[in-house]
């Protein structure tokens, strides 16, 4: 089937073709054709059912950014011969391909905090470039996706009626996280106040969604399947969910899972270099939160999907998503634990840039 795809973008049916990168999702594979090198994804259609809604997004932005920030780096997809961005191969699926950034590479686990600051810049960038771009003409590219709400009722339903078994074992993690469902409470209320704006949001801000050049300067970002209309509380949040820890949420050894202070200001100072003017007085002092609304949304997920025999993530080991659950819990505990320090630590980020625009006497 690849090289039916290979075709129709004309490189060689010689390319080397090699798995890519940690996605849990779609497919990625390397090609390095004669002449150039290329990432190329099948699209999963039993997740994304409209992918062409993901090209049209993408298309519309780019076009946006060409027109008012035409110095940006956006990563577009290369065209078919016949000019698609998108492939569809019967009987088997949808495929796209994005050139290969030469001398770009991506990073798992924030190693410092200069890496974080630049991934964080560069998210936060993307949303301010866009803020004047009508977020509510894009297209859904996958319902309630952050909708916690939702997410909590499909917890509640799989600790009901899902395997047995895994329910008896997966107990306290369901009572831990029974426990803290205030963070639904709060969420609500976000959803309803006119103080939260719905903006141009990536919705998938892990720090391997962001190229790095060989200076460790951020080159722009990837991953723009989930490029909708969100609050800025999920790309905050998943880089704190995903940089601040130094392990990654598939490490099963909980005492390896700290929370790294220095990490989180790096993250702070780089997404409100950009997006400091953007954000409301309750954003700002929702900073935290996202953090906990992010964690606390993965650890429903993939508990959910443990209970539902891992439909939606799959496993490589049996008890994955349930290891997963408990790394992002611990994880949860951890932030809740350094709440008031880290909201500290926004705080006078905040002052320090409030000061700094306001004109000297
Ligand atoms: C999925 O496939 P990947 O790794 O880009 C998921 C994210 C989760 C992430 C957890 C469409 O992203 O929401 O945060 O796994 N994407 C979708 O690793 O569900
Ligand atoms: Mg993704």
């Amino acid at each position: 089937m690849i090289k039916e795809v290979l075709s129709t973008y004309g490189c060689s049916l010689n390319s080397i073709v090699i798995p890519f990168g940690n996605g849990l999702i779609n497919d990625t594979w390397k090609v390095e054709d004669e002449n150039n090198n290329y990432i190329l994804q099948k699209i999963n259609i039993g997740i994304f059912k409209h992918p062409e809604y993901i090209s049209e997004n993408v298309h519309s932005i780019a076009s946006y950014l060409l027109v008012h920030y035409p110095g940006y780096y956006f990563l577009t997809p290369v065209k078919t011969l016949d000019g698609k961005d998108l492939v569809f191969i019967k009987n088997d699926g949808y495929y796209r391909m994005f050139p290969f950034v030469k001398n770009s590479h991506t990073i798992d686990v924030a190693e410092n905090a200069h890496q974080t600051f630049e991934a964080a810049k560069k998210f936060g960038e993307l949303t301010k470039l866009l803020a004047n771009f009508p977020a509510q003409n894009l297209k859904i590219t996958l319902a309630d996706f952050h909708n916690l709400s939702l997410r909590y009722k499909d917890f509640v339903q799989a600790k009901d009626s899902g395997i047995k078994e895994r329910i008896e074992k997966s107990y306290e993690l369901i009572q831990f996280l029974e426990s803290q469902k205030n963070i639904v409470e709060e969420f609500e209320k976000i959803k309803t106040s006119k103080n939260f704006k719905l903006r141009v949001t990536h919705h998938d801000t892990k720090i391997n969604n962001v190229l790095f050049n060989d200076e460790e300067k951020g080159i722009c970002v990837i991953d723009l399947d989930t490029l909708m209309p969100g609050y800025f509380i999920s790309d905050v949040g998943d880089m704190i969910r995903t940089c601040v820890p130094c392990v990654n949420e598939e490490e099963k050894d909980l005492s390896k899972i700290q929370i790294r202070e220095e990490i989180f200001i790096a993250l702070a100072e780089g997404y409100l270099s950009e997006m400091y003017n953007e954000l409301s007085k309750a954003e700002l002092n929702h900073f935290v939160y996202a953090g906990k609304f992010m964690i606390y949304m993965q650890a429903l997920r993939f508990l959910t999907d443990y209970l539902n025999n891992d439909v939606y993530y799959g496993s490589t080991y049996e008890e994955q998503n349930l290891y997963r659950t408990a790394n992002q819990t611990q994880l949860l505990k951890l932030l809740v634990n350094s709440e008031k320090k880290f909201s500290n630590i926004v705080s006078n980020i905040v002052q320090q840039k409030s000061r700094a625009a306001k004109p000297t006497l």
